[in-house]
């Protein structure tokens, strides 16, 4: 039995920014797949719902002393994480530098994901009749809008990644959020800087197999 367990959906963006955050920290864990579609959604399934009352992924459980630990939500994952395996720090320890990177998290975190988070899209459909086409327009719609705030605010301070030459938890958030954009067709040739730390990011092994297409759960081709 591994340490840490991760409730997963390959293509869940908040569960890839914890999966490259284990990977940056090199700790192997299980991965515990939970299908967001699969008959009607398992992340609403009552097992499920008493891991974590949100419905949703991720969900890290970390069993240390016979103590088993479960925490929902990637910022609060991945600062414990910084806390209980420090190896690499994800987030500064500097005050100002810390509270940088936090700001670009929460823009992806609260300002962009939970718009076009999946229980978003159904009630669009179910209460308001939206279509497939009009959905994906409302998530690109918040993905620009967000991507327009990102690129303004990771330029001065990004160099390889998004905050200085070592990868962090601010790329933790971008690369899933920049894979969204491929996913929903948004044309990035407006964000350079966001264009180029994705290119580092690429390169590192953390990243690639933090992947949606890399994780036990991704489709066969
Ligand atoms: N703020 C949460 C977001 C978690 C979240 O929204 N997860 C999505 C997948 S990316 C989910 O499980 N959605 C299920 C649903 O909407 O039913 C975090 O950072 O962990």
């Amino acid at each position: 039995m591994k340490e840490f367990a991760l409730y997963s959906y390959f293509r869940s963006s908040a569960s890839y920014r914890v999966r490259i955050a284990l990977g940056l920290k090199g700790i192997d864990y299980e991965y515990r797949a939970v299908h967001l579609l699969n008959d009607g959604g398992e992340q609403l399934k009552t097992d499920y719902a008493a891991l974590n009352p949100s419905r949703e992924v991720p969900t890290l459980v970390h069993r240390k002393n016979g103590q088993e630990t479960l925490i929902g939500q990637s910022v609060a994952i991945i600062d414990y994480l910084d806390r209980v395996a420090p190896s690499p720090l994800l987030f500064p320890q500097d005050p100002a530098q810390r509270a940088k990177v936090l700001q670009i998290c929460e823009v992806i975190n609260s300002g962009i994901q939970p718009l076009h988070n999946l229980r978003v899209l159904k009630l669009l459909a179910a209460k308001f009749d939206a279509s497939e086409e009009q959905k994906n327009e409302w998530t690109r719609h918040w993905l620009t809008y967000g991507f327009d705030t990102l690129e303004k605010l990771v330029a001065p301070t990004a160099k390889t990644f998004c905050f200085g030459d070592t990868p962090g938890a601010a790329d933790c958030f971008m690369i899933p959020n920049l894979a969204n954009a491929d996913r929903f067709q948004v044309d990035l040739a407006p964000y350079p800087t966001l264009r180029r730390i994705r290119e580092s990011c690429e390169k590192l092994p953390a990243f690639i197999q933090a992947s949606p297409t890399k994780v036990p759960d991704a489709p066969k081709t």
